[in-house]
């Protein structure tokens, strides 16, 4: 496939100024009309032939100033309409075109969910429209006419303000949208259907009063509460924390059963996979509570940092995507805990992105070439692009880093920017050269820093030396890596004296340095990078009775779980390479966690939950990184679960005791209760592996009086893990009781697809066939094959290929129809090169018959490609 490349970007031989789109919504063949203002770019090159973008489409009329054009005046491929000698001056196209919406199941363009009209144009599905100049660079003022037939969609959105609604003709009404803001054609979206909504009143600071509304299918209108009110705290926090108002009259939230992506921050039109819509206690899990104000404010806060200011090109879609995915993160610290919440993210940036990063799919931050744009929405792009800003915010303190956003929004406003132009916003802002910094926008890989410690009694000095490196770069220039830190003593935290150290943060930008901390009484512990301050592995060989130091006593929050984490990986590791948990070990690391849980585990019971979350197998598998047999890694994990649980017995029996609700306690999503619920669950997942029976007794109650959906699936997930009646009953229960409800059956599927057993792959076939499974809906395919590819790694990477296949198949069959979710599925083979020699062939061979399949999209293709590569 053809690769776009970052330096062969240019601007645009023509800009659009406004278009005017006439869409006649029918369920076969819809009808659009665009009349488009275009002129030649000052920019561009002079008389260049004008190409317009299009794929799927049909050409019905071409109008150039009114008149057809002839024949010999355009040519038309599947992907180009062009104009061989376009005008000098500014001139009017008026296209005609017609699609199927129906028979659109790539979800790109406009097509049906459940019989709703909606559309998703970014990165490319405007083209699917119409015929389009369908670059981020091209931006316009779009007024939408929306017609449809009364009853099959009563409702009609556009993007921007209502502006005129009415009938036309028999059974048809039309809807009017103006959106003043230029946009990009990725923001343009509509949506027609019969849909039900909650509507509430919002008072921006600027003393604008605007209308927020979320639509959602008909009957589930209770279940959009939650999203409502969590859009007008995303509204209130972005002007408080970044001066940022919101600047239309609307703006509506649309939740559709099928969709490619979580959400679209089309402007002033959201549209979105309905599970980050709808709640309810008796449906929701608190983290779906918790993942739906995070992408509601998410998609809400592109309005800013995406829609006003866009990107250049694809290349710069971290300026957005990192950026956003950074406010929402500050965003659910503040509405939440900040300590829990950054535990969370940091777990997702191990999880996806070290692994990424790690194998044959590593790219920059800005990538420099793609072949196929979609298959660039990463973990690489979003979470460590994420990472960058929280570095620099780091660099320069709060407010400076607050000077250089409102720098950035004054100087990029209604602009398509770039990196440099991020960054310079803060170079100005605080007067500082950041052209090292950018190199984290550069260099794909995790960076390692190792550190070594040496105390001087004599001296009562400490010096930490710090060296750092990227892996298989070893000749790539240093980063700017800052990392905070602090002392701690055997009772508490230490006075740090060194001038190195400013506001608790040290910046190492050279390969290797040293630091000297002065007045130390006694040979200190270590604590580094709290807060986790850079996207880097850190290599320190550090005792285990100086990590439960860390765990007693640091004042960071993080570092105090990092400790407990870095002692069970060592524990994990270990029984992973010698078929042995270490005992004494396992059980110095038990006393310390009873001592833990005795002394604060009520008081903080989220962060008590996450302390008991044990590193996942594929967490193991990343830390060993070569060479992996996941049945070992398995069967070190469950060891160490067991001998927890048989340590710890009576705390976690406590720990449920005490935190049971009373009975009549109203359901509370809130970050509280839901730590509540989650140190109960965690403490059963920990009691099940050594007193089955009992934790099974246990869990089928729970389920049985279960009053929220957390509490029900926690027990599910536990009776799962075991083979049995209890298990297949409670399993055949579930579905009786929800299946109408598509979105709780997903997660019956996930429960059932991360079964680490070997009939898993066969229960996966029969549920395949389960009146709930579509191969259509995303949501499900993720739900079954997602859940099983990434969340069950020794099903999976079976030996005999059998887990493979199963991927292989669905990714083969999908490819048909929705190529960039196929794609998608295809990354679970993303790490296939860090597993043992026998795994390693079956995978590699999987790989390469699907590669000899005919027809693969360049979506798959791509992947695939790199993947071998
Ligand atoms: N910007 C969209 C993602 C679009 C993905 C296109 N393949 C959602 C988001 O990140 O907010
Ligand atoms: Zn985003």
């Amino acid at each position: 496939p053809i690769a776009t490349r970052l330096e062969d970007y240019r601007p645009s031989d023509y800009l659009i100024e406004t278009v005017a789109l006439d869409v006649a919504l029918h369920p076969t063949a819809t009808r659009v009309r665009a009349e488009i203002r275009l002129r030649p770019n000052p920019d561009g090159r002079a008389g260049a032939p004008l190409v317009l973008d299009g794929d799927d489409l049909t050409l019905t009329d071409l109008r150039l100033d009114g008149t057809p054009l002839a024949a010999d005046a355009y040519t038309v491929t599947p992907s180009t309409l062009t104009l061989t000698h376009p005008p000098a001056g500014a001139f009017t196209l008026t296209i005609e075109t017609e699609i199927d919406p129906t028979a659109n199941t790539k979800l790109m363009g406009l097509y049906r969910s459940n019989g709703v009209y909606c559309t998703q144009c970014e990165a490319d599905g405007f083209r699917r429209i119409t015929y389009f100049l369908d670059r981020p660079d091209v931006m316009a003022v779009y007024r939408t006419r929306i017609e449809a037939d009364q009853t099959e969609a009563p409702v009609l959105l556009g993007n921007g303000n209502p502006m005129e609604a009415g009938e036309a003709g028999p059974g048809r009404h039309y809807a009017i949208w103006h959106d003043p803001h230029p946009k990009p054609a990725y923001l343009f979206a509509l949506v027609g259907g019969r849909l039900d909504h909650v509507q509430r009143d919002f008072t921006t600071s600027e003393g604008r009063r605007v209308t927020l509304a979320v639509y959602v299918e008909p009957g589930k209108a209770a279940r959009a509460d939650y999203a409502l009110e969590a859009v007008a705290r995303a509204m209130a926090w972005d002007e408080t924390v970044f001066g940022r108002a919101y600047d239309l009259d609307v703006f509506n939230v649309v939740a559709v059963s099928d969709f490619n992506m979580g959400a679209m921050e089309n402007k002033g039109l959201n549209i979105f996979n309905d599970r980050y819509v709808l709640a309810s206690p008796e449906t929701a899990t608190d983290a779906d509570y918790a993942a739906i104000e995070a992408i509601i404010a998410h998609e809400y806060f592109h309005n800013w940092t995406g829609n006003r200011i866009t990107c250049r090109d694809w290349f710069q879609l971290c300026l957005k995507e990192g950026l956003t995915v950074f406010r929402d993160q500050e965003f659910s610290s503040d509405m939440r805990s900040r300590a829990v919440h950054r535990i969370g993210e940091v777990r997702t940036l191990r999880a996806r992105q070290f692994p990424e990063d790690a194998g044959p799919l590593a790219h920059p931050v800005r990538p420099r070439q793609y072949a196929e744009i979609n298959n660039f929405y990463t973990a690489t792009v979003y979470e460590k692009g994420a990472e960058i800003v929280r570095m620099l915010r780091t660099l320069l303190g709060a407010q400076t880093f607050r000077a250089g956003m409102d720098r950035y929004f004054a100087d990029n406003d209604g602009r398509a920017a770039t990196v440099e132009d991020f960054l310079a916003a803060f170079a100005v802002a605080s007067g500082r050269d950041l052209d090292a910094f950018a190199r984290w926008y550069e260099r794909p890989g995790t960076p390692r820093v190792a550190v070594q410690g040496a105390y001087d009694a004599d001296a009562r000095s400490y010096r930490l030396t710090f060296r750092q490196s990227l892996p298989g770069a070893p000749d790539s220039p240093p980063l700017t890596i800052p990392v905070s830190l602090g002392l701690v003593g055997s009772d508490g935290p230490l006075a740090v004296v060194c001038d190195r150290v400013r506001d608790g943060v040290f910046v190492l930008e050279r390969a290797s340095d040293t630091l000297t901390f002065t007045d130390v009484a006694t040979p200190p512990v270590p604590s580094l990078f709290r807060g986790f301050s850079a996207p880097v592995r850190i290599e320190m060989d550090m005792a285990d009775a100086d990590r439960l130091v860390l765990l007693r006593h640091d004042s960071d929050p993080f570092n105090r779980w990092q400790a407990s984490q870095s002692v069970a990986m060592r524990l994990l590791v270990q029984g992973t390479r010698s078929g042995v948990l270490p005992k004494e070990a396992a059980e110095a690391f038990a006393a310390a966690l009873a001592a833990f849980l005795d002394g604060e585990a009520l008081a903080d019971p989220a962060f008590a939950a996450l302390v008991l979350a044990l590193p996942s197998e594929a967490d193991v598998a990343n830390e060993i990184g070569a060479e992996i047999d996941p049945d070992a890694i398995h069967r070190a994990r469950h060891d160490l679960r067991r001998t927890l649980g048989a340590i710890l017995a009576e705390h976690f029996q406590h720990l449920r005791d005490a935190l049971a609700d009373a009975p009549g306690t109203p359901f509370s999503p809130d970050a509280a209760s839901a730590g509540r619920r989650a140190l109960r669950n965690a403490a059963l997942e920990l009691l099940a592996a050594t007193d089955p029976d009992g934790a099974t007794a246990q869990a089928e109650a729970q389920m049985a009086g279960a009053t929220t959906m957390t509490d029900r699936l926690a027990a599910l997930a536990v009776l799962a893990q075991r083979p049995g009646p209890a298990r297949e009953n409670a399993l055949a229960r579930f579905a009786e009781t929800y299946r109408t409800e598509p979105l709780v059956l997903d997660k019956w599927l996930a429960i059932q697809a991360t079964i680490p057993e070997a009939g898993t792959p066969e229960r996966i076939r029969h549920l395949q066939a389960h009146p709930t499974f579509s191969m259509t809906n995303p949501n499900r395919v993720r739900a079954l094959i997602g859940s099983f590819s990434m969340g069950n790694p020794t099903q999976f990477n079976r030996a005999d290929g059998a887990g493979y296949r199963l991927v292989a198949e669905t990714v083969l069959a999908l490819d048909r129809t929705n190529p960039q979710v196929a794609a998608r599925m295809l990354t679970a083979f993303g790490s296939w090169r860090m597993l043992e020699s026998g795994r390693r062939d079956v995978a590699r061979s999987t790989l390469l018959e699907i590669r000899a399949a005919p027809g693969l999209s360049r979506d798959v293709g791509d992947i695939l490609g790199r993947t071998l590569a």
